[in-house]
């Protein structure tokens, strides 16, 4: 297919020479066990080596005649005498191992659940889909986050809030009687990844979703995705005992209250046994929330959580809360927060946004991360492009993750990656046909889950794993596919937002440049309240003698930051208010510097449209041309930001403009 719909999972036929070596260690398979996960083991490596090596894997019912051997050590006790390293799988992970068994060389996969094997299926396709020998196989992965969750922004209508790529996957209304088949292959691709859990409705909730009718239709979901080993969750409203359960109040502390959550949470147990959870957004934009009753976020979340703990269920209690009142909306969640560190149940994960403010395309990691050492805290990433170009720009978001990940906290070795204990992405993904609205965004879905599964993988090898999978093993492809995808989000950063400057996009919707829009109601959207640019500077200083928002970050952290001699360009007008005369660290005024790095986004996504075209003929027509005009779409509007970002600058500081810098055409 060339549409796109197979996303990662094409399994384009192998070239001759390979295909035989495969088809030598493939040609037949006992699988341990009959549950839905199995079967779908098997179907996957059937469906995966048939169309890649010509062949599918004969089933066979003994052992002694097989090439691939799978299955747990619960279903197949002979697997605990060949010594596999399965303790290190824990209970989602898997064992890839090519082992002599009775004789006989086989490919052994192994977990301790079956869903854990089903992620070792996936595993080894993904070795043949990008060329890798079996001959030597030997791997144990494990998660290093129990939590990986997409959540979607889905309204019961099909509308999709910050959506791209089409409605809901969800058909409410044809739901629980017609189960779209679409859903299994959506429960696929979050397997092949290791995604395993999915929020289906938006944080801006409605309360109906928790009414009997829909959870029949939920529970109809859950059924689907649940071999795939993805739990369903749902976003609760704070006010639901009252728009649906009939009470005067949603005061978490009031009997009643604690009753009906108590009784809806039972409820939905009986419907989906492995119901993972609620997703909350409370006291936030407009959403109702436990303030609205003098109780702290502590109590609500609690209340919420002590009527799941029965059932093992989570609340994901979002961070992301923000008041004009503030002096500095950057502060906001941290001021909020940090002091109810050690204040929440266990079974309550508080999900904090990437950044302080709001998936910009570039942010300093959000201050909460590492000074929670009492709370269970995960962070939430935005897989759709809000802020980055909604679907028409090319920008890998796995640098952007692996960025924040990798940010050291505290001390020198601590990183973000290791603060955090769940990994929340908003999704993408809607009813077009290739899911993602592009074909370059099905590369963040796809980093998405890797970083989830393992937040050390660098994202060059992840660009790297996924272009092979999608436009195939041809060499020149990959060199060219995967360095266009790594520069792709800086040139965004620059074309944008350069220099640590955010939130300039335009009101509402979020697309295109807005720097000048000074009027809106709440004096933190407004784009002049981020920059802060006057005739002689421009930045927002956090510094002790501004909004001292830097004073949240620990140790060597906040002393950097604080200097202008230390914190990197990246961050600079984010943290300082700076002439635009200075000098910065590349010789050049802070204006010149500014007006040149948008120059350069500008360039960077020519050069990207000049790379791809050089692949012309080397991938089929339809995707080729969709990428290409959607590049072409990406320049222009490259240009548009750069053009009216200068002006405007401009307009407020008077300066020529630098020599060197292409006027607008
Ligand atoms: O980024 C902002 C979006 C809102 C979103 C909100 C949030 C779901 O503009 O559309 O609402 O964040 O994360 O709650």
């Amino acid at each position: 297919r060339s549409d796109g719909y197979d996303l990662w999972l094409r399994y384009d036929p192998l070239p001759p020479a390979e295909r035989a070596s495969y088809r030598l260690l493939l040609r037949s398979a006992f699988f341990a066990g009959d549950s839905g996960s199995m079967q779908a083991a098997r179907e996957e490596l059937q469906r995966g080596v048939g169309a890649m090596v010509g062949a599918a894997p004969i089933a066979v019912a003994s052992l002694g005649n097989a090439d691939l051997i799978v299955g747990t050590p619960a279903a197949l006790p002979a697997l605990k005498s060949l010594g596999l390293p399965l303790n290190a799988a824990g209970p989602e992970g898997f064992v890839l191992r090519r082992i002599a068994w009775k004789g006989r060389d086989v490919i052994v996969v192994a977990g301790n659940s079956d869903v854990g094997v089903l992620r070792g299926i996936f595993a080894l396709l993904r070795r043949i889909q990008t060329g890798q020998p079996l001959e030597s196989l030997n791997v144990v992965e494990a998660p290093r986050y129990a939590l990986r969750l997409l959540n979607h922004w889905d309204n019961l209508d099909r509308t999709v809030e910050r959506g791209y790529a089409g409605q809901s996957l969800w058909d409410w209304h044809k739901l629980p009687g017609w189960v779209d088949p679409r859903y299994t292959d959506y429960a696929r691709a979050n397997a092949s990844v290791g995604i395993n859990g999915a929020v289906l409705n938006n944080v801006n909730a409605s309360a109906e979703i928790l009414t009997p009718p829909y959870l029949e239709k939920v529970a109809a979901i859950a059924g689907v995705l649940r071999p795939w080993g993805v739990r369903t969750y749902l976003s609760a409203r704070f006010t639901a005992p009252i728009a649906i359960g009939g009470l005067k109040t949603a005061d978490p502390l009031d009997p009643q209250v604690q009753r009906w959550w108590r009784s809806k949470a039972d409820s939905i147990y009986r419907l989906i046994p492995d119901f993972g959870g609620f997703l909350i957004k409370a006291n936030s934009e407009g959403q109702p929330g436990p303030q609205d009753y003098g109780r702290s976020h502590a109590d609500g979340a609690n209340m919420i959580a002590d009527a799941l703990a029965p059932h093992g269920g989570t609340v994901m209690w979002r961070a992301f809360i923000y008041s004009p009142e503030e002096v500095d909306r950057a502060r906001s969640a941290y001021d909020e927060f940090k002091p109810l560190d050690g204040k929440f149940r266990s079974n309550v994960i508080l999900q904090v946004k990437n950044g302080p403010i709001d998936f910009q395309p570039r942010e300093p990691f959000h201050p909460l991360f590492g000074q929670m050492p009492a709370t269970r805290v995960g962070m939430e990433v935005q897989i759709t492009k809000e802020y980055l170009g909604f679907a028409t720009h090319l920008a890998f978001l796995g640098a952007l993750w692996e960025e924040v990940l990798d940010s050291r906290t505290a001390t020198p070795r601590a990183r973000v990656a290791g603060e955090i204990s769940a990994l929340a992405g908003v999704a993408n993904i809607g009813t077009d046909r290739n899911w993602t609205g592009s074909h370059f965004d099905q590369a963040n879905w796809y980093a998405f889950g890797r970083l989830a599964w393992n937040p050390t993988l660098r994202s060059s090898d992840i660009a790297q794993e996924w272009s092979r999978m999608t436009w195939g093993n041809d060499r020149q492809v990959t060199e060219t596919v995967v360095p266009m995808m790594l520069r792709s989000r800086d040139a965004v950063v620059d074309y944008m937002t350069p220099l640590g400057l955010t939130h300039l996009m335009a009101t509402g919707h979020h697309y295109g440049p807005g720097p000048w829009v000074d009027d809106l109601e709440r004096r933190d959207w407004n784009p002049t309240y981020y920059h802060r640019a006057t005739r002689d500077g421009i930045g927002f200083d956090r510094t002790a003698g501004g909004s001292n928002a830097v004073s949240q970050y620990a140790g060597a952290v906040q002393h950097c930051w604080s200097s202008l001699e230390c914190v990197p360009d990246r961050y600079l007008l984010w943290f300082h208010h700076v002439p635009w005369t200075k000098r910065l660290r590349s010789g050049r005024t802070l204006w010149a510097d500014m007006v040149k790095r948008y120059d350069d986004g500008v360039s960077a996504v020519r050069e990207m449209r000049r790379d791809w075209a050089s692949l012309n003929g080397r991938i089929d027509a339809e995707r080729y041309r969709e990428v290409t005009a959607f590049l072409k779409i990406q320049e222009q509007e490259a240009k548009w930001w750069r053009d009216a970002s200068i002006a405007y600058f401009q307009s407020i500081n008077g300066l020529p403009l630098p020599p060197g810098h292409a006027p607008p055409e």
